[in-house]
Formats: structure tokens, sequence, C-alpha cells
């Protein structure tokens, strides 16, 4: 089942339901932003104070980041995570059965996008919402020259407690610290304790994020690099969308192209970033 809907201030989104499970998507950003098994706790977090707000990127769920992961290297006046997320998608696709709801969201280079990034292009994005998530964002060079890209599946997931939790699967992995920006090897499973900003390199395997009461296995394509942010206190209290105790309930995992990762398209050619989401 679909359903086209809106919030009272007119801000769009579509609500899929199937047996197994449901989800909502705002056409904005096409920005899952509630994701659950039928009868179990949300697997996305999202934030007590997050907006609903047009031009104001939802905090929580997952946020698409492209065609640039972060800060814009060759114009910091640029919105940090690239332009996306705050566009109007289109739905173009919807496919059901019992237990599994597919649809395709679409973005193409418009007057909008040519403000941000001089290229012609396609993004099409495929959600499956069944027992298991899965994302898959494919970028389309529609240009006549290539480009590259960095880009992110900015998954934030709801956990039990920040002191509780943790990610097996990036041992021995170099990350490179964004607080220190530095980069370090990676000793054993990752605990937290403190902020923690980090791009693992060169990982070609599924990662597991451990809580007390569930275990997510996190599988990517078309990805060596995963994203593990965890604002802490301080930060929570002042980034916008988060309120000072956000921190205890988050943790952002994210499936990406990511520095050395990046990726060039030629035209013509496409590339898919994709994860799945299994517990
Ligand atoms: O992915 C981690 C990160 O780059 C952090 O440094 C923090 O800025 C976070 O993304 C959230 O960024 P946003 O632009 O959504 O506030």
């Amino acid at each position: 089942m679909i359903s086209f809907k809106q919030f009272s201030n007119g801000f769009e989104y579509l609500e899929i339901k199937n047996e197994v499970s449901k989800a909502k998507i705002a056409l904005q950003g096409a920005h899952i932003f509630e994701y659950s098994k039928i009868g179990e706790k949300p697997l996305l977090w999202l934030s007590e104070a997050s907006e609903f707000k047009l031009g104001t990127a939802i905090r929580g769920g997952v946020p698409l980041c492209w065609p640039w992961f972060g800060v814009n290297k060759t114009d910091t006046n640029m919105p940090q995570h690239g332009f996306v997320r705050t566009m109007i998608w289109k739905l173009v696709e919807f496919t059901e059965n019992d237990e599994c709801s597919e649809l395709t969201l679409l973005l193409s280079n418009s007057k909008e996008t040519l403000v941000f990034w001089p290229y012609k292009f396609e993004l099409r994005y495929k959600i499956k919402v069944a027992d298991e998530l899965t994302l898959e964002l494919i970028t389309k060079n529609c240009d006549v020259k290539a480009f590259s890209i960095t880009q992110a599946l900015h998954t934030y997931f709801n956990i039990s407690n920040i002191s509780d939790v943790f990610v097996s699967g990036l041992e021995n992995k170099l990350y490179f610290d964004s607080l220190k920006q530095k980069s370090f090897m990676q000793d054993g499973n990752i605990s937290f304790h403190k902020e923690v900003d980090r791009v693992y390199q060169d990982v070609n395997n599924p990662i597991l994020l451990i809580d007390v009461d569930r275990t997510y296995t996190i599988t990517n394509y078309g990805s060596s690099s995963f994203v593990v942010w965890n604002p802490w206190l301080e930060k929570s209290t002042k980034m916008s969308g988060m309120k000072s105790n956000s921190y205890e309930s988050m943790l952002c995992i994210e499936s990406a192209n990511a520095l050395d990762d990046f990726k060039t398209i030629e035209p013509n050619r496409v590339h898919g970033l994709k994860t799945t989401i299994k517990f």
C-alpha cells in the first residue's frame, strides 16, 4: 500500500505499508525518515526536534549526500553534503507484493541544480521496504564530460544507548579521523565514549552494529568506505534539529564513496551506491 500524505504545513511524503514492514519517505530529498518491521521499534532514528520544512534537511532517517560528501572542497559556501537532500524528487515507479514494497524516485538536472553542479545528470533512488531495508542511489552521467562524485547514504540508526553499542567488522581498517584530521588504524571493535567522526577506507565486508537487543548487518555495494559518526553531548547541543541528549539514542553508520573512494563517471555511464540493512 502506498499513500501520498502531507503535514499541516504542506510538506509531502509517501507512506508505505505491507504485511511485514512500513516506511515514510519525504519527496524532499527522497528522504526516508521512518522504517520499521511491523510490531517492532523503528530502525531509523528521527530527531524529536527535526523540522519538516522545505529547504531544511530532516534530522534523522537517511539523508542523501550527493554529489559531495561533507564540505565542498572547491567552494566552502556550497551546502554541506551537497544539494539533493533539499530538492523535490519525483516518484516514478512503485511495485509491491504482500511482503515487499519497491519504489524509485528520480531527480534530474535543472536550472536549480546547475547553480550547484555544472553537469547534466540523472539520479534514481531505489528503496526496498521489506523485512530488510535496501537503498540504492544510482548516478547517471548525462553530460558530454566525465564528472567525479563523493556521496553517502547518511543512515541514522535508532539505538538503545550509545554507551551500550559497538561496531565490529572495521578492525584493522585505516580510518581518517575528521576531528583530529589524521589517519589511524582501527584496533578491535568500535565503542563510544566521546564524539566520533571517522571515514573508514578499503572496507569490502559487511559490518555489524551490535545493540543490546538487536544486531544489524550492514552490507554495501559499489562502496568501500563507511562513515561512523556520533556528535556526543557538546555538538548535539549545537547542531540544528538536535536536542542536547540526541547523541544518546542515535549512531550514524553511513554507506559512502568518500575521500579516496570517490567515483569518476564517464558520459552515459552509471554508478550505484547500495546498502542492505538486515536485523
Ligand atoms: O557524516 C558525518 C558528518 O559529516 C558530521 O561531520 C556532521 O556534520 C554530520 O555529517 C551531519 O551533517 P549535517 O550537514 O547533516 O548537519
